[in-house]
């Protein structure tokens, strides 16, 4: 595959060019805005496509040969021979050193709860030779460690006014924890903070009906907004608020009309410090992370709010996201009830729930 940049005044123009040269299949990687030489922001949309098809569309119908000259083929054979050789020496390696039956039947439970081989082979290879690598229990505690080591958590920090942005795939809770996060803000800390909410655009019928319906319960001041032009307005009007609270539609990783929406949201020039919170269910299937990253990634997330914790015992799948992309937890949704349950993330809690998990075998 091939990434190419298209430049425009806002990143839905930039893509429209992405799509008018290579239609409707381009994948997006990224899409940000950038000041220019001349002071003025915009838009770069990163794309990607199959080589042969930048080929034909960037140089037409140039035979493609010529331009695979025999020195890059030659070149990416080689690579291709370095990266086999490179993979076998450390298949040896592991081999070679063989880990022993305790570290395999530990290592084998880790990946049964969901830890990826390649976090645990990296682990394994430092304690070769250890006596950790013996002692069951001994070996447990020290991969729990590296874990906790490795997790991050946000603290709560509402001292500047900020707006808060929760967006993630469809019915993770990104609406019910809006909810709780305005209850928890506005009434259960010490000092009640000024709290309103806010829709973007509706995509379903319903969502905007959803959100109000908290405002009006918790008699909190409820906007909906359906271009950047009124958001930055709307946020103008509540300079005074100390917490804006966004609710974004369900989005699927692979609706890219969405995040580009959205991303023109997210990269608008407002009044106010953005946070953006990716909403991720404690249920996600290991198959959909990846893309799960990958689409929202370019969102940028400061952190993730891990939702339905109830409905899973086994967190190594999500635990896995947390350790191999590394970013920091928010807060923990822990049930339907707003505003009760949700709680500041953390690690103690994670793991503890993860051992619970572990230790029945
Ligand atoms: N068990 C459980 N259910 C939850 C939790 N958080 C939300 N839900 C439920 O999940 C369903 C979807 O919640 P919403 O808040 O509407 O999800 P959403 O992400 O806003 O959905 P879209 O706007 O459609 O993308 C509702 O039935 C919620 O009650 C949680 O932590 N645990
Ligand atoms: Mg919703």
């Amino acid at each position: 595959m091939i990434n190419e940049t298209f430049v425009a005044s806002d990143p839905k123009s930039a893509y429209e060019q992405a799509v008018k040269k290579y239609g409707e299949s381009v994948e997006l990687v990224s899409a940000k805005q950038v000041k220019h030489d001349d002071g003025k922001l915009r838009s770069e949309v990163v794309i990607s496509v199959p080589k042969t098809l930048f080929m034909k569309k960037s140089f037409g119908d140039i035979s493609m040969e010529k331009i695979e000259s025999n020195d890059e083929e030659m070149f990416l054979e080689e690579i291709g021979e370095l990266k086999a050789q490179l993979a076998q020496m450390k298949d040896g390696l592991l081999a070679e050193n063989k880990l022993g039956s305790t570290a395999e039947e530990v290592k084998s439970l880790f990946m049964k709860k969901g830890i990826s081989e390649r976090w645990l082979d990296e682990i394994f290879t430092t304690l070769i030779g250890s006596s950790v690598i013996e002692d069951a229990p001994l070996l447990v505690s020290y991969l729990l460690e590296e874990i906790d080591e490795l997790l991050n958590v946000t603290e709560e920090e509402l001292s500047m006014p900020k707006v808060m942005m929760l967006v993630g795939p469809t019915g993770v809770g990104k609406t019910t924890t809006i909810a709780k996060l305005a209850a928890r803000y506005a009434y259960l800390l010490d000092r009640p903070y000024k709290v309103a909410l806010m829709n973007l655009d509706s995509y379903k019928v319903g969502a905007i009906e959803q959100l109000e319906h908290y405002a009006d319960i918790m008699q909190i001041e409820h906007i909906s907004v359906s271009s950047v032009a009124e958001f930055k307005e709307k946020l103008e009007s509540l300079a005074e608020y100390d917490v804006v609270l966004v609710d974004t539609a369900g989005m699927s990783p692979y609706d890219t009309q969405k995040f580009i929406k959205t991303v023109e949201f997210v990269n608008s020039d407002i009044p106010k410090n953005i946070e953006v919170h990716l909403v991720l269910s404690a249920t996600v299937k290991y198959e959909d992370m990846e893309d799960i990253y990958r689409n929202f990634s370019f969102l940028n997330p400061d952190s993730v709010i891990i939702s339905k914790f109830d409905e899973t015992k086994h967190l190594g799948t999500l635990l896995n996201f947390m350790l191999l992309y590394k970013l920091p937890m928010s807060y923990f949704s822990v049930g339907q009830e707003v505003p009760d349950d949700l709680l500041p993330a953390s690690k103690e809690y994670l793991l503890e729930h993860f051992i619970g998990d572990v230790n029945e075998g």
